[in-house]
């Protein structure tokens, strides 16, 4: 599809996927890969140039969430970087609703753009999902523009409206006026020229004007490259487009500059076209389209999972927002004194290195672990909760049904305060926040 891209791109796909390590070296080759197959395919300079330093700068910067291979992150960086190329991950649908008396589409272009036979693959779209639909020849102007429509209006067994005259004006509304009662769905195919001339204009303002259409659609030639930008934004400007359908992607080695272009210009690219059957018309969505041109079939799973990791890494930072209580804190201490000599550890975060936290922080032992185990046993499920109410006589009832000194349980508040304190700090960026696998590290231990 669109020339050598998809070929280019899946190739890239197995390139990182074989990569023994990614490393910086890979992400440079990765990123290069990805330029020239778009150059290749027309997109416009700056384009690929904004977008690679993107990818450089995203995959060496940003740490996977935790649990994401380095690998899977790298592609979905790529594949991120793609489909906000091509429109992002929001998609507008087709504006037709099953509730109205009857919908209108009218269909706007120039010339040999692939208006007439988009109007038919349009139809058998709608006919498809259950609607009754009717086409409006409002061509009055190319010979045998009804003899175009009808043949293909007969081939999907649609009705059709065509009639002779040369008014343009008066064949659409006339048109939508004879199918409203009979269909669901009215798709006007209307007249171009070669090129946007002011009597095309004013010819469209009045059609939209008479029959007040739910979409106008912009049908272009992918083949045009570039140009369907200045090419879209220019009809825009005439009559208000809600969409556009690019045409001839199949034969497009271009096509990726058509699609990138009108991408930026705003106008939603709906469909494309992809053949000379009336079958070929394709909704478009940037993420399935990307996630074909990277020959990742699998895609949805991969994302789901980094997905998934990443709303495990939301929710620590939640944790992190929430109120810190005893039972965390033993979460915590637990997890700390898995993780090997604490005062090296922290050393790492700053603020915390050196002092009184660290000191205390290292102090905990496997013995003194158990002993709060032990401690906090001996707690109340609303002590446990909300620390603040152990006074002295709690503290002594505390000791005493655990079997330990009131100075232990002391120790154990005055960790548990210093935690939060550490927290606060973090919560209020007096700590960083610190990125990386050593923060993740951090912040899990923090957490528990
Ligand atoms: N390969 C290919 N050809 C297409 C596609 N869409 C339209 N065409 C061809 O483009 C030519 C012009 O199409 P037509 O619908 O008559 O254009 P109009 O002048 O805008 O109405 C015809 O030969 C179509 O078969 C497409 O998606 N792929
Ligand atoms: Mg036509």
């Amino acid at each position: 599809m669109i020339g050598g891209l998809g070929d280019r791109l899946s190739a890239l796909v197995d390139k990182i996927k074989g990569a023994p390590v990614i490393d910086e070296r890979l992400v440079k080759e990765v990123v290069r890969d990805v330029q020239r197959a778009l150059l290749e395919a027309d997109v416009d300079v700056k384009l690929v140039m904004d977008l690679s330093k993107r990818i450089e700068r995203r995959a060496l910067e940003e740490e996977p969430p935790a649990g994401v291979p380095k690998r899977d992150y790298l592609l979905r960086i790529v594949y991120e970087e793609l489909v906000d190329l091509l429109g992002g991950e929001e998609t507008e649908g087709l504006d037709v609703d099953p509730s109205r008396d009857v919908n209108v589409i009218m269909l706007v272009g120039l010339y040999g753009m692939g208006k007439t036979t988009t109007a038919a693959k349009l139809a058998r779209y709608l006919q498809r999902k259950g609607y009754k639909v009717g086409l409006v020849c409002a061509d009055p102007y190319r010979p045998a523009a009804d003899e175009q429509l009808r043949q293909l209006a007969e081939e999907i067994g649609a009705p059709v409206h065509t009639e002779d005259t040369d008014d343009a004006v008066k064949m659409a509304e006339r048109g939508v006026e004879e199918l409203k009662d009979e269909c669901d769905v009215i798709i006007i195919d209307t007249a171009g020229r070669d090129r946007l001339s002011e009597d095309l204009i004013e010819e469209l303002k009045e059609i939209a004007e008479r029959v007040e259409p739910h979409e106008v659609l912009l049908v272009l030639d992918a083949t045009v490259g570039q140009k369907a930008g200045d090419h879209a934004e220019a009809f825009h400007e005439a009559v208000p487009l809600t969409g556009v359908i690019l045409t001839k992607l199949d034969t497009a080695a271009k096509g990726g500059g058509a699609l990138s272009a009108v991408a930026r210009t705003g106008a939603p690219i709906k469909f494309v076209g992809t053949g000379e059957r009336l079958d070929d018309l394709e909704e478009f969505n940037p993420k399935s389209f990307v996630a074909r041109l990277l020959g990742i079939g699998d895609i949805d799973e991969l994302l789901r999972r980094t997905e998934e990791m990443m709303e495990e890494e939301e929710k620590e930072e939640d944790v992190l927002e929430g109120e810190f209580t005893l039972k965390d804190l033993y979460e915590q201490l637990e997890a700390l004194s898995k993780m090997g000599p604490v005062d090296k550890l922290l050393q790492f975060v700053p603020g915390m290195g050196a002092g009184r936290r660290a000191r205390e922080l290292s102090r905990i032992t496997e013995e003194r672990l158990k002993k709060y185990k032990v401690i906090m046993d001996s707690m109340t499920e609303k002590e446990l909760e909300n620390p603040e109410i152990i006074n002295k006589s709690r503290i002594r009832r505390i000791a005493i049904g655990s079997g330990t000194s009131e100075k232990d349980v002391v120790e154990l508040l005055n960790h548990y305060r210093m935690m939060k304190e550490v927290l606060e700090d973090i919560q209020s960026g007096r700590i960083p926040r610190i990125g990386g696998e050593l923060g993740r590290v951090i912040r899990n231990v923090l957490r528990g």
